[in-house]
């Protein structure tokens, strides 16, 4: 029994996200929170929405909404999303919260103790007509490399290269068009990271010998490039404000801090949102997750552009300000999917979004596609085509068909409660071995955090079920031998209730549809690979019902529906 702490990267706030980031992130921690808490681990698995920044204010102006309101009902949108997903946050907070902003203040209070934060003038670009700085993506302009004339001033998207907005060539205003700007001095702090770059590699060096290529590798190519000193405020409206107690004048001129500084630090805060939003009567301590918390494993999920954030840049702020919190243990980081190979565009809409996803099909299609071919070591492709193929084989012929068979069937001949028969044999024998081998190869597969691996073990699980059915054929038995048909149902219900308990981090809903087949009162969470063999877990006698069709297929009419509503293989 260990303590584990899991978080996904923090979803920003401006708009639904898509499947590439439900399987990049989200998904795969919630597949390791459930896991981990069915093997009676003591889990705490946090999120939050990441609402500062300049593209939340962009998105409120947008919306015209005041960009509190807007991140208010936006928080809400996800929230429920994920809900539908069947996400097991312990808790899902918002970086805006006034925890974030003590605790966020706290770390540079302390950094700038320990002389890890400097105050330093620099140039930036000023909007008289808008009365205010132009941070990053305020300005737009024609970029200098490409000649992309809407290319912002943190990046052009036209040709990917990242750009600072006294860079652009024509710059405007990207809040009134403005283009009479000038470039004015202001003050910012700047993190000193530079002076952490020994500590960091040091730290890299002892933590990450565990971890998965694609993380260590962006880790050593940043550390490689150097660390440099970084501006952590802003010329923003909705931030964490500088503390005027440290730096009365920044404070004063109304600096927040950059988005990136705060948005790790949330982890912690909205921890402390957990604790603080405790049902009376029952005591939280956030603390002891994540101070002096020798006893916790902390292991983070996110997409791979979040890697240098993560596993260079937060722990230098950790360790700099001299302080024992928790660091991460394992970062997993994940590729891309892709829609037919081009990119899911939030700003183009195109590909599937987290919404519409949930509007046509259950929650278990779209977890059981996604982590059954996530993008671990290299991108994935998602295409209609390859997505109707994995449900309609795996969910719909393989787990559904099986159990539906197997109850209506015993239902059928001996009533609906499980019958008895007589003793099994070398089938069930051989049975058992292949269950229980593929059962400790998943439990291996998920212990590693090998998704792809845990999802081919689950399947040649309920492939098992399917052999041994055409093997036995209890229909053709029942003819000539019903206690033996009886003995072949038995095994068999035997095997739906193994699935009920082991598919449960995959499929929840189905597993637990599964679970309300039976009549049981155990509550067992796990089944060991040595007890998966035996038929008592569901013993002769127990009531069942026959529950309705569990996975309907993709037929050829609702892949031309999706194929039109969504776009197809246009890239
Ligand atoms: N919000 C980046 C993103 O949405 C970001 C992650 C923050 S994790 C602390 O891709
Ligand atoms: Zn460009």
């Amino acid at each position: 029994m260990a303590r584990h702490l899991v978080t996904s990267a923090l979803p920003y706030i401006n708009g639904i996200k898509h499947l590439g980031n439900m399987v990049g992130s989200m998904l795969p921690a919630d597949v390791y929170a459930r896991y981990l808490r069915q093997r009676g681990h003591d889990v705490l698995y946090i999120c939050a929405t990441d609402e500062h920044g300049t593209p939340a204010e962009l998105a409120a102006a947008e919306a015209g909404l005041p960009v509190a309101e807007f991140c208010a009902g936006a928080h809400e949108t996800q929230k429920k999303i994920y809900a539908g997903f069947g996400l097991s946050f312990d808790h899902f907070g918002r970086s805006s919260s006034t925890q974030n902003a003590e605790t966020t203040q706290h770390f540079a209070r302390r950094l700038h103790e320990h002389g890890f934060i400097e105050e330093r003038a620099i140039r930036q670009v000023y909007s008289p007509v808008d009365g205010r700085f132009l941070p990053d993506r305020y300005v737009e302009g024609t970029c200098p490399h490409c000649g992309y004339d809407r290319a912002r001033g943190d990046q052009c998207e036209n040709c990917t290269r990242v750009l600072d907005p006294t860079d652009l060539i024509d710059p405007r205003s990207a809040i009134s068009g403005s283009t009479d700007l000038e470039v004015r001095e202001t003050k910012h702090l700047f993190l000193l990271q530079s002076k952490l770059q020994a500590e960091v590699e040091a730290w890299i060096d002892q933590n990450s010998k565990d971890w998965p290529l694609l993380s260590t590798s962006i880790a050593r190519k940043w550390l490689a490039e150097g660390l440099h000193d970084r501006a952590i405020t802003r010329d923003l409206e909705w931030g964490v404000p500088v503390p005027a107690d440290t730096w009365p004048e920044l404070a004063a001129d109304g600096k927040v801090f950059y988005v990136w500084f705060d948005a790790p630090i949330e982890y912690i805060g909205s921890t402390q949102e957990w604790a603080d939003a405790a049902p009376v009567g029952e005591a939280r301590d956030w603390k002891s997750w994540w101070y002096e918390a020798d006893d916790v494993r902390y292991t983070q999920f996110m997409a791979k552009d979040n890697v240098p954030f993560h596993t260079v840049m937060f722990p230098a702020t950790q360790l700099g300000v001299r302080e024992p919190w928790t660091m991460v243990d394992y970062v997993k980081g994940f590729s891309w999917l892709t829609y037919y190979g081009g990119k899911f565009s939030t700003s183009q809409k195109r590909g599937v979004f987290t919404d519409a996803a949930l509007e046509i099909l259950p929650a278990d299609y779209w977890r059981w596609y996604l982590i059954a071919n996530a993008p671990e070591s290299d991108d994935s492709s998602f295409t209609w085509e390859h997505f109707a193929g994995t449900v309609n084989k795996d969910l719909a012929d393989t787990l559904g068909n099986f159990v539906n068979r197997v109850l209506t069937f015993s239902a059928k001949r001996f009533g609906e409660t499980v019958p008895a028969g007589g003793e099994p044999g070398e089938a069930e024998e051989k049975l058992g071995a292949e269950v229980s081998r593929l059962l400790a190869e998943y439990e291996g597969h998920l212990e590693a955090l090998q998704y792809r691996k845990a999802a081919n073990s689950l399947r040649a699980l309920w492939s098992a079920g399917n052999a041994y059915l055409v093997e036995k054929e209890p229909w053709k038995q029942v003819k000539v031998d019903p206690e033996a048909a009886a003995v072949s149902l038995r095994t068999a219900m035997n095997l739906i209730r193994l699935y009920a308990v082991v598919s449960e981090p995959f499929v929840p809903q189905t597993a637990s549809t599964l679970r309300g087949v039976f009549t049981l009162d155990d509550t067992a969470t796990w089944v060991s690979p040595e007890a998966a063999t035996s038929l008592d877990a569901v013993p002769a006698g127990t009531a069942f019902t026959v529950p309705p069709v569990l996975f309907a297929k993709i037929s050829d009419d609702d892949l031309d529906a999706y194929r039109e509503r969504f776009g197809g293989g246009e890239v």
